[in-house]
C-alpha cells in the first residue's frame, strides 16, 4: 500500500548535544506530518561550534552498508534532504541515496560548510570541492551566505546589494539546482536585519523575507529553516509561503529562547515551540524582486 505520509531519507549527523542536525530535523519535520528515515553521517557528542572540543566517530562506511539495506528492501522516499556530511566520500553516498528518490521526488542539499565567513572546524578544501559536484545533484539548496560564497569560490562579502545577490543567485542554479535559497543575506543600512532570498528557475521569480536579528547565534537554526522549508513544500505550499513560515518559526523560536540565560551554544528551545508547527499561517511578509 501507498505510505499515507510523505517519507524522507535525512543524511546528517547525529549531535548528542547542542540541539543541531538530527536532534531538529527529526522533530521539525515529523511534526510536520513527514515520515524521518535517519542515515547519519557521524555521531558526534556535541555539534562542532561552541564547545571548545567535541568527540567524532565517522559512519562513512555505515552510511554505504545502510543504504544497500535500504536498496534490498526496496524503500522509496519522496524527499532526500542532506546536511552535515562527515567525509568528502559521503557525497558519492548521497548521490546514490538520491538515486532512491521516487519519480518526481525531492532532492535537497544544505551544503553545510561553515558560517559567518569561516568554515567549519572539520570542512576541509576537499569537502568544499566535493560539494560544488553535489550541489549539481540537488533539485534545492539553502546555503548560508558563507556557503554560498564557498560554493562560487568568491570571497566572503561584507554587503551585497540586490542586483549582485540575484547575480549570485543565479549563477548558484547555473550549478543544477532549480531552486536556490540563500539566507543570511545582510540588507544594507539595516544592521539588524537579515534576509533570506530564493528563486525557482521555473518561473524566474526572486523572493525576499526579512528577518529581524537578535543580537545571540544559536546554531543549528539553518537545520530548523531548511527542516521548516521541507516540511512546508512536501505539504504542498508555495515557495515563497514556505520561506515565510520557515523564517517565521526561526525568528520565533529564537525570541523564545533568547529571553532565558541559557547558552545560545545549547541552541533554541525548539521543545517549546514545536507545536506551532500545527498552527495555521496568520501572517505573511514575503516580497517579490524587482
Ligand atoms: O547546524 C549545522 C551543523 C550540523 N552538524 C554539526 C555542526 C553544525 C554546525 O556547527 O557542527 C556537527
Amino acid at each position: 500500500m501507498q505510505c499515507p505520509v510523505p517519507r524522507l531519507a535525512a543524511v546528517h549527523d547525529l549531535s548528542g548535544f547542542g540541539r543541531a542536525s538530527l536532534t531538529v530535523v527529526i522533530p521539525v519535520l515529523s511534526t510536520m506530518g513527514v515520515q524521518v528515515c535517519p542515515l547519519p553521517t557521524a555521531v558526534l557528542s556535541t555539534h562542532t561550534g561552541g564547545f571548545g572540543d567535541f568527540r567524532f566517530h565517522d559512519l562513512t562506511g555505515h552510511m554505504r552498508n545502510m543504504l544497500a539495506h535500504w536498496r534490498e528492501l526496496e524503500v522509496s522516499f519522496d524527499a532526500v534532504y542532506s546536511g552535515f556530511l562527515g567525509s568528502p566520500e559521503q557525497m558519492e553516498t548521497v548521490r546514490e541515496t538520491i538515486g532512491c528518490l521516487r519519480p518526481g521526488g525531492l532532492a535537497v542539499v544544505d551544503p553545510v560548510m561553515g558560517d559567518d565567513g569561516r568554515a567549519y572546524s572539520t570542512m576541509g578544501p576537499k569537502m568544499i570541492e566535493r560539494m560544488r559536484g553535489l550541489v549539481g545533484e540537488a533539485d534545492m539548496i539553502t546555503p548560508n551566505l558563507t556557503e554560498a560564497a564557498f560554493l562560487l569560490d568568491e570571497p566572503y562579502p561584507s554587503q551585497l546589494n540586490g542586483e549582485q545577490m540575484k547575480e549570485w543567485v543565479c549563477r548558484l542554479s547555473e550549478m543544477g539546482p532549480r531552486t536556490v535559497i540563500v539566507t543570511g543575506v545582510p540588507v544594507s543600512g539595516r544592521s539588524r536585519l537579515s534576509s533570506v532570498v530564493a528563486r525557482d528557475r521555473a518561473d524566474g521569480r526572486f523572493w525576499k523575507v526579512d528577518c529581524s536579528y537578535m543580537p545571540a547565534y544559536y546554531p543549528g537554526t539553518g537545520d530548523t529553516f531548511t527542516s521548516v522549508i521541507v516540511g512546508s513544500l512536501l505539504q504542498g505550499d508555495s515557495l515563497p509561503l514556505a520561506l515565510d513560515r520557515a523564517v517565521e518559526f526561526v525568528s520565533m523560536a529564537i525570541r523564545a529562547s533568547f529571553g532565558y540565560d541559557i547558552p545560545s551554544r545549547e541552541g533554541i528551545l525548539l521543545e517549546k515551540v514545536l507545536g506551532n508547527l500545527r498552527a495555521p499561517v496568520t501572517s505573511s511578509s514575503y516580497e517579490m524582486m524587482e
